[in-house]
């Protein structure tokens, strides 16, 4: 009987007094507590009725007990499903809904408005803040501070996280122990991670990057991270010379590069940097390198595969690229009208193999066949070509996706919410370049004949549905969209006639 994420991630750590977590005030979390608060949490979970495979809403600030919290489900066999601080009571609504979650945790702040969501669709509410209070540590104080490992496979699920589609609705991707734990520890060979490390870590841990990868090859190497509720400039410039590594989303290197204290002297004894979740520009790797003598090391992945390729750590690290296939994944590049393998060099769809790739999506069996092949082969949606010496590149996307500081925004999303609005006769929502994210989001609207939109009142109701990452930067109105011979909306076209809008710094 075993568990293999919790025996290998968590349970390897028992007892040990060394420190896992130092936390902005300094104080110093260490593996054994940790555990024990997991422990308590995760008896808190199991008496209110969560029992293995039921899945366990959570949308709070980033703290340690927060990541308890991941490690408590883990070890109770209860699917966590992390939820972006950001989503707004509708947005949640659907999550909740869709993943039929038992419970919901959440900040005492949220508390009023999700109530009802909660009491409507018979889960539990409890709370949990930033500072550690709510009644869910209220519980978990009188819980025994050992907890009964529950035993699951391999092909167990041990996380929902949702990821938008083109359609507009999410889908929760379903993430097996298999999954995690594979990645972890091919990760943390390659990347060569020790005991000796310590990570600063600034990234959200709702999604991926900052729980899977980030938190994950932690564990599994038994390292340390400088646990930072968000990405503080001053924050991550005053405790970089703790660090060994950091990993962080290209706005984190931009933003550090535009700082004069960001110096070689500050990171001289830096080991890994490593970015991903959006293409780093290869001008800001070699400002990078200019400027520090680092390499960063540049990965590629997604929701529902964790990482499939990395730059290496030894080898080179090209810039522009997203270095080779992992240990244990296979790629290839294919025609996206046929499926068929393409010759080497050519450009076409990013198909990639592993024990990596998720499950499918939570209840969408046909959303699951069309993205996730028989074979194995999962279709990522991303454009791509291998080069002459294996690096993979990738060169734009088959998906209809803008990603702004590493957050994936669905247009169908916000078009769907403007198309609504009195006076729109429809609209088109594009990513342009932007120098601090990447990418920002752009509204175009079209209006009903004679009718004259009122934008102030189509942002306020974009703000009241949409996260705030998702509102549109700026909203234009246009006579008309182009569109091809088929009728569809000629995006490209759009993107190049706004590309200057947010004025790019030389990117
Ligand atoms: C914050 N805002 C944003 C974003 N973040 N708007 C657009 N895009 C964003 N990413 C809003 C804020 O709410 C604020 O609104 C305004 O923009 C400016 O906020 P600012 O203070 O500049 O932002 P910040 O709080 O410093 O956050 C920027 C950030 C953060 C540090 C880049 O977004 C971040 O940590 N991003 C990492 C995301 C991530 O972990 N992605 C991994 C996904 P207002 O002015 O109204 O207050 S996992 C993944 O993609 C795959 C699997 C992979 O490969 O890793
Ligand atoms: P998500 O759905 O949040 O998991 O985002 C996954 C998407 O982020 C991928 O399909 C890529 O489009 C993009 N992505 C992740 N890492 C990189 C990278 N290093 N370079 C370019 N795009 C990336």
């Amino acid at each position: 009987m075993s568990n293999p994420l919790y025996d290998q991630l968590f349970g390897v750590h028992a007892g040990k007094t060394t420190p896992f977590l130092q936390l902005e005030d300094g104080q110093v979390i260490t593996h054994s507590q940790f555990l024990t608060t997991a422990a308590q949490l995760a008896h808190v979970l199991v008496q209110a009725g969560l029992q293995p495979g039921d899945r366990l809403a959570v949308q709070v600030h980033k703290s340690a007990h927060a990541l308890a919290l991941y490690a408590a489900c883990v070890q109770a066999g209860i699917v966590f499903l992390p939820l972006n601080t950001a989503y707004t009571t509708d947005e949640l609504t659907y999550f909740i809904e869709n993943s039929g979650a038992g419970c919901v945790v959440c900040d005492a702040a949220s508390k009023a408005s999700l109530t009802p969501v909660a009491t409507g669709l018979g889960a539990r509410l409890e709370t949990l803040n930033a500072d550690g209070t709510g009644s869910l540590t209220d519980l978990a104080t009188a819980m025994p501070s050992d907890f009964p490992t529950v035993s699951r496979a391999p092909d167990d699920l041990a996380a929902f996280l949702y990821t938008s589609g083109t359609t507009g609705r999410s889908k929760g991707a379903m993430l097996t122990q298999a999954n995690l734990l594979s990645n972890a520890l091919t990760l943390r060979d390659y990347w060569r991670f020790t005991a000796q490390d310590v990570l600063l870590h600034a990234l959200p841990i709702f999604h991926t990057h900052g729980l899977f990868v980030a938190t994950n090859i932690s564990l599994a190497a038994g390292s340390s991270m400088i646990f930072l509720p968000k990405f503080d400039l001053d924050q991550v410039i005053r405790l970089l010379p703790q660090a060994t590594t950091m990993m962080g989303v290209p706005t984190f290197y931009t933003r550090l590069l535009d700082d004069p204290r960001f110096t070689r002297e500050l990171v001289a004894h830096m080991r890994l940097f490593v970015s991903g979740s959006a293409p780093l520009l290869a001008d800001t790797h070699v400002q990078f390198e200019t400027r520090t003598g680092h390499r960063i090391l540049e990965r590629y992945g997604m929701t529902e595969t964790n990482m499939n390729t990395s730059n290496p750590y030894d080898g080179e690290r090209r810039a522009g690229t997203v270095g080779f296939p992992l240990p244990g994944v296979e790629l290839k590049i294919t025609d996206p009208a046929n499926g068929e393998t393409l010759p080497p060099g050519d450009v076409g769809q990013i198909e990639v193999r592993g024990p990596n790739v998720f499950k499918g999506y939570w209840q969408m069996p046909e959303k699951t066949a069309a993205e996730l092949r028989e074979d194995g082969f999962f279709i990522t949606g991303d454009l791509g070509r291998v080069d002459e010496d294996g690096y993979v590149h990738i060169v734009g996307r088959n998906k209809d996706l803008i990603i702004s500081g590493g957050y994936n925004i669905y247009p169908k999303e916000i078009e769907l919410v403007l198309d609504e609005q009195p006076g729109v006769l429809e609209s088109a929502v594009i990513g342009v370049p932007h120098a601090d994210f990447g990418e920002t989001v752009l509204g175009l609207i079209v209006p009903e004949p004679g009718a004259q939109p009122d934008i102030d009142q189509i942002s306020e109701a974009a703000r009241a549905s949409l996260a705030r990452f998702k509102h549109p930067r700026k909203l234009i109105v246009v006579d008309e969209l182009p569109r091809n011979t088929m009728g569809k909306v000629q995006k490209n076209l759009l993107r190049e006639s706004y590309a200057g809008l947010f004025a790019p710094a030389e990117n």
